[in-house]
């Protein structure tokens, strides 16, 4: 493997990080002022940087091999970048935006969060990119303020219309803890998760499973809440309560805004109930809430696809006490909550599955509850 050295020459000024995240529960809630309970990965984006005088980013990325130069002209111009170097470039867009003098840099990046498999490994690469800029600028950007300027280069530059809780996740999460958010006001709570304590493992399942149409599809859920908030009067869809879903649903026009209704009050619901059990050390408990969250996924908001579905119906059937797709949806990853020494069995059953049914070969891992962006050196 290369090493910033070989790339650039000389040592770098420091070295940031910032890891990948898995959502315990709370899928599609961010965007509509709501609640999530992410926990941040082993698995990170690491970024050593040297400063330049110049307004210029050059970026090395151990991943794909390559150098890009980002230029002033390019980092002022949404859009003007696609790829991996559009994250980067996004991030200097928006400290400038925010007010801020970015010192150019040249930055080595290497990172071991599984591309593409809803891990978030595009907002550990800007959180850890942030990390570095603010510091080798001199500047000033509080940690709690640091998920919104990431999410504005995402929606601004980068072009995706994502929520706050993938920025949110990588920057703020503690180990050993999930981190409750509440995407209106963005209040925080660290949540005990303790699975060694507890005998149980929360087992990633990658599924493989291509992406497709997933940029549209998110697109249109969104704006399909936003829709059906303004039919019913309120802000956003945060403001129904559970207690008031029925004559919510009753007032909406169609079926399919109905089922997505349903999916993102019910699902507040859940993660509510999902920290009260953690808060009282019942981790295997919300085994059932995991499952349901993932049924009105499936069923209600419909952004899972069969591998996906496979995978959690194998893992149940093998003995878990509750599985879900984790992320935005459309691939990506299932998490299966089990009993420690029940792991193998269960990823065993899902192979077999997968076998059975023609799919790619899964990958898993076991996820640790890690802590959040910082410097390493
Ligand atoms: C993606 C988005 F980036 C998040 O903001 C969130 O909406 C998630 O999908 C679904 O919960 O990861």
């Amino acid at each position: 493997m290369t090493s910033f050295a070989e790339v650039f020459g000389g040592e770098p000024d420091g070295v940031w990080y910032a890891p990948g995240r898995v959502n315990l529960i709370g899928e599609h809630t961010d965007y509509n002022d709501g609640f999530v309970l992410p926990f941040a990965l082993a698995q990170r984006t690491t970024v050593a940087a040297r400063r330049l005088d110049s307004p210029q980013w050059t970026v090395h990325s151990t991943l794909t091999k390559e150098t890009v130069e980002i230029d002033a002209a390019s980092a002022a111009a949404p859009g003007a970048l696609t790829g991996w170097s559009a994250y980067v470039a996004g991030v200097v867009w928006a400290m400038h935006e925010a007010g801020h003098r970015v010192a150019g840099a040249q930055l080595f990046i290497d990172s071991d969060v599984p591309l593409g498999a809803g891990l978030s490994s595009s907002h550990a690469l800007e959180c850890a990119v942030l990390g570095a800029l603010t510091d080798l600028s001199d500047v000033d950007i509080p940690v709690p303020a640091r998920p919104r300027l990431v999410q504005r280069s995402e929606n601004g530059y980068v072009g995706a219309p994502t929520g706050i809780l993938d920025q949110s996740a990588s920057i703020l999460c503690q180990a050993g803890n999930a981190l409750f958010l509440d995407c209106r006001d963005l209040s925080t709570e660290q949540v005990p998760f303790d699975l060694d304590a507890a005998g149980v493992a929360l087992l990633v399942i990658d599924t493989r499973a291509p992406h497709q149409h997933t940029d549209g599809e998110y697109a249109k859920r969104r704006s399909a809440c936003e829709a059906a908030a303004r039919i019913l009067g309120v802000p956003a869809l945060r403001d129904i309560s559970n207690g008031h879903l029925d004559a919510a649903l009753a007032a909406l026009p169609d079926d399919e805004s109905r089922r997505r209704v349903r999916h993102v009050v019910t699902e507040n619901q859940r993660v509510l109930d999902t920290v009260s059990l953690l808060r009282a050390g019942q981790l295997r408990a919300i085994g059932p809430l995991l499952s349901a969250s993932h049924a009105s996924m499936r069923d209600d908001y419909e952004i899972t696809v069969p591998p996906v579905d496979t995978a959690v119906a194998a893992a149940l059937s093998a003995g878990a006490y509750g599985a879900r797709m984790t992320g935005g949806g459309f691939g990506g990853c299932v998490l299966a909550l089990t009993d420690a020494g029940a792991v193998d069995t269960v990823a065993t059953a899902v192979r077999t599955a997968f076998a059975t049914n023609g799919f790619t070969e899964p990958a898993t891992f076991l996820a640790v509850p890690s802590q959040g962006a910082g410097r390493l050196a």
